[in-house]
């Protein structure tokens, strides 16, 4: 690449004008941030396609990570800092008179995702072609990521995102790599040379092109790929309506997660399911077939991963391409397929488990359903040999029942592996969410914890930090981030503990700035940064942060007595466009937010913030801030969370409850390093066993609870009306299903004690620094090892590995 910054400036000039036609007096930030960008894909090309050509002549067995969404946030200085270029660059722009820092500032946050999920393949794709592993993502090229959030008086008002309005570098368009995916249309069946033979027939097909983006390994050779789909008419129309079949055919990748409320928008949703299976299935057997003469090994060179049920289709659509195209028997094209499938199950609840109606499903894809309901026919027989006469649990686990096609049931009997992405959510998978299908195929299931690539969460996002790991225990973490574990010998060194200190305040200087830009508002550095991001939803008990937080604004007005340390409140989270009672508790956590920002009887102990627009670029300037990271689920509802570990590995302390990977933080933050409350899983699933609790009862005999459950609708908040009325009766009409009130005195006290912690400065550290070193395990390197030893059962490719 380039050897010094001289070389790079002198590249940076030409290629500025060569892709501008300007000369560089008169080029602006924007044309600087597009040569830069143009410049590092074209000079990652030649590793790109070595890395291809290294994997086809070894012949390795490929990964393929199915996944609707690929929360990626912007690109630039991940891509500099894994090439292991960041300096030159820095400093032949800065010779230039450009601010590296202002032209990062520029690119687009890439949001194709909502939450967890999506930011979790994002993650494995890092630690993929950073472990030298040849595994690849697919995923959509949507059109419009998750949508912009503004709080307009208070409310969540959503726009279209708009993150390809101005090109993006990092793609390579390969309009000949086109696939044809067929849609509606019927299945014409013949008997041809003793066989029957399936025709799809009068279908309506959409052009799926590829767009292909590098993915940068931490300082190696390896850079493996990242296909988006991006769905344009086909060149074969049937339908004569031009115009409308143009709007419905790019309507697929438009939109991240269309509404599907209504028949249309579960057609859609559907449809992009089957589109990217379809296009990803037959474009890895495609490249298959041009190093192995027939599929009959298939499973034996290629994994395919499906991220959630989302990409379940991948289940029939291989077995169609195996029976139609290669002419296969059933047994041979389902053993082939089980062996390929592995799937993760990220969550368990209910109305997150996708279900389609048989009468959409049928239509939309008839080849596939009726592949779907040979493999059910097939599993109910087996079903029915092993429990005669059982019709209930046959009900139960059948893949299509009650007209309704069940997409996690698909999943479990066709893919080799099942698992959990936490120790307690496989288990709750194991002995009740799934225990009818733990009981027979019992091996199929297994825990993989996630993890995060602290190359971005630490080494990225945390310079300061980063420096200081690196001058305390050497680089070797980078790569080996188990060896934080050696940062605990520092704990009880105060030079070191002072230093972590001031990086702590650096940060919390940083994101106060930008609180204050954005927002208007002051944050007091000295105060306790207590931070809660993430998706808003019932089950994550944003609820009860804000209610404790009008608890405490009660006790700083009646009691002059009450002394606290402090505290900010931060919150960052976006509610699904459709749902009412996520956008109910933004609003009331921005209405707690002006009555106690602007009392001047608490505004100089209590802040309330609710930072606009969460997403990936902003969260990293929000965790290296953070001191009190908020995991406070309802215990069993969150499978793992991975906001967690990124807040631990920035040196914040959690307050949560036994829930997800919040159990293994404690274990490998020590205790002592951790505040837990509330309710554990076993009680709150047993009070589900035994129709819930009552949380009246809570409310008539603990007067703080019902001060602030009062004040929700009394008028204490004056121009809220009956704003609030909803959360009321979530709490006292209809019993409080996440047990907020059943939390809230273990939560208060749990508060209080973190806030007394906080006090005794170097003890805080030393638990901080706890976090640190026990961080390294939450690391996706560890995750994706995991997968690719016990599941995908691929190899590193043996590369040169820069220094
Ligand atoms: O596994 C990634 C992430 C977990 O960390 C979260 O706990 C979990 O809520 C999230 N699950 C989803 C489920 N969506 N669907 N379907 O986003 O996955």
């Amino acid at each position: 690449m380039f050897s010094d910054r001289d070389e790079f400036k002198e590249e940076f000039l030409k290629k500025l004008e060569m892709t501008c036609g300007k000369s560089f007096g008169e080029s602006t930030e924007r044309d600087h941030y597009f040569t830069l960008g143009n410049m590092i894909r074209e000079h990652v090309s030649t590793e790109w396609i070595n890395t291809n050509e290294r994997y086809r002549i070894d012949r390795e067995k490929q990964v393929y990570y199915l996944s609707i969404e690929f929360l990626l946030g912007r690109l630039l200085h991940h891509n500099l800092m894994n090439l292991g270029i960041e300096q030159v660059v820095k400093d032949g722009l800065a010779d230039l008179g450009i601010d590296l820092n202002r032209l990062e500032e520029i690119e687009a946050d890439a949001g194709l995702g909502n939450g967890g999920l999506g930011r979790l393949a994002a993650c494995f794709m890092d630690s993929l072609a950073s472990l030298n592993l040849p595994g690849h993502g697919c995923g959509i090229r949507y059109k419009h990521g998750l949508f912009e959030q503004k709080i307009v008086d208070g409310y969540q008002v959503e726009l279209p995102e708009q993150w390809l309005r101005n090109g993006h570098v990092w793609e390579v368009r390969k309009a000949d790599l086109a696939i044809e995916v067929p849609f509606w249309g019927k299945v014409e069946t013949t008997e041809e040379n003793g066989r029957l033979v399936f025709r799809h027939v009068n279908a309506e097909t959409i052009s799926a092109v590829p767009y292909d983006m590098p993915v940068v390994g931490y300082k190696t050779d390896t850079i493996n790929t990242l296909r988006l789909w991006n769905a344009e008419p086909s060149p074969y129309p049937v339908n004569h309506d031009i115009l409308k079949y143009k709007r419905d055919t790019e309507s697929v990748s438009e939109f991240l997660y269309p509404d599907d409320t209504h028949d249309e928008g579960k057609i859609l949703r559907l449809k992009q399911q089957y589109f990217l299976v379809s296009a990803s299935i037959r474009s890895i057997v495609r490249s298959y077939r041009k190093q192995h003469s027939s599929l009959r090994n298939f499973h034996e060179y290629v994994s395919i991963h499906i991220n959630d049920t989302h990409p379940v289709l991948a289940i029939p659509e291989l077995m169609r391409i195996l029976l139609d195209e290669e002419e296969m028997g059933w047994e041979e094209a389902w053993n082939i397929t089980v062996h390929t499938i592995a799937y993760t199950n990220h969550t368990t609840l209910s109305e997150a488990l996708e279900k389609w109606p048989v009468r959409i499903f049928q239509p939309l894809l008839p080849r596939i359903y009726m592949i779907v309901n040979e493999i059910n026919e097939r599993f109910c027989r087996v079903l029915w040999e092993r429990y005669p006469g059982d019709w209930k649990r046959i009900e139960d686990m059948a893949i299509i029942a009650h007209d309704q096609v069940k997409m996690a049931h698909l999943a479990l009997v066709g893919s080799l592996s099942v698992n959990g992405v936490a120790a307690l959510h496989t288990e709750i998978l194991k002995n009740r969410e799934m225990n009818q299908f733990y009981e027979i195929f019992p091996d199929k299931f297994n825990n993989k914890t996630n993890g995060i690539t602290h190359r971005r969460w630490l080494l990225k996002a945390n310079p300061l930090l980063s420096d200081l790991i690196n001058e305390s225990i050497g680089a070797g973490w980078i790569r080996e981030p188990e060896k934080l574990r050696e940062l605990a010998d520092f704990k009880n060194d105060r030079v070191f503990l002072d230093q972590l200190h001031q990086i702590k305040q650096l940060n919390k200087e940083k994101l106060a700035k930008r609180i204050q830009e954005q927002h208007g508002i002051i944050a007091d550095t000295s105060s306790i940064f207590d931070i809660q991001v993430k998706r808003l939803h019932a089950y994550k008990r944003q609820l009860l942060n804000i209610l404790h937080v009008m608890h405490l604004y009660n006790r700083l007005k009646e009691d002059s007595n009450f002394r606290m340390h402090p505290r900010t409140f931060i919150f960052g989270a976006k509610a699904s466009p459709g749902y009412y009672y996520a956008k109910k508790i933004i609003k009331l956590i921005n209405t707690v937010a002006e009555k106690v920002n602007y009392d001047p009887q608490t505004r100089d102990v209590l802040k309330v913030i609710f930072l606009e627009n969460y997403r990936v670029s902003l969260a990293e300037e929000i965790f290296p801030a953070a001191d009190i990271s908020e995991q406070i689920s309802t215990a069993s509802k969150e499978a793992s969370g991975t906001g967690n570990m990124k807040f631990m590995m920035n040196g914040a302390l959690t307050v949560g409850t036994l829930d997800g990977a919040n159990i293994e933080i404690k274990e490998k933050a020590g205790d002592g390093n951790i505040f837990i409350f509330g309710l554990t899983a076993d009680e709150v699933l047993s009070f589900y066993q035994n129709g819930g609790y009552n949380s009246r009862e809570y409310y008539h005999h603990d007067k703080r609870i019902r001060q602030v459950v009062d004040q929700l609708v009394n008028g204490f908040f004056p121009d809220a009306d009956d704003e609030f009325e909803p959360i009321f009766d979530s709490l006292l009409m209809e019993n409080d299903q996440y047990f907020v009130l059943r939390d809230f005195a273990s939560y208060i006290n749990i508060q209080k004690e973190a806030g007394k912690a906080y006090e005794d400065r170097e003890h805080w550290l030393k638990m901080s620094l706890m976090n640190i070193a026990g961080s390294g395990y939450f690391s996706s390197d560890r995750t994706i090892s995991e997968y690719a030893r016990e599941i995908w059962k691929i190899r590193p490719a043996g590369v040169e590995m820069m220094n």
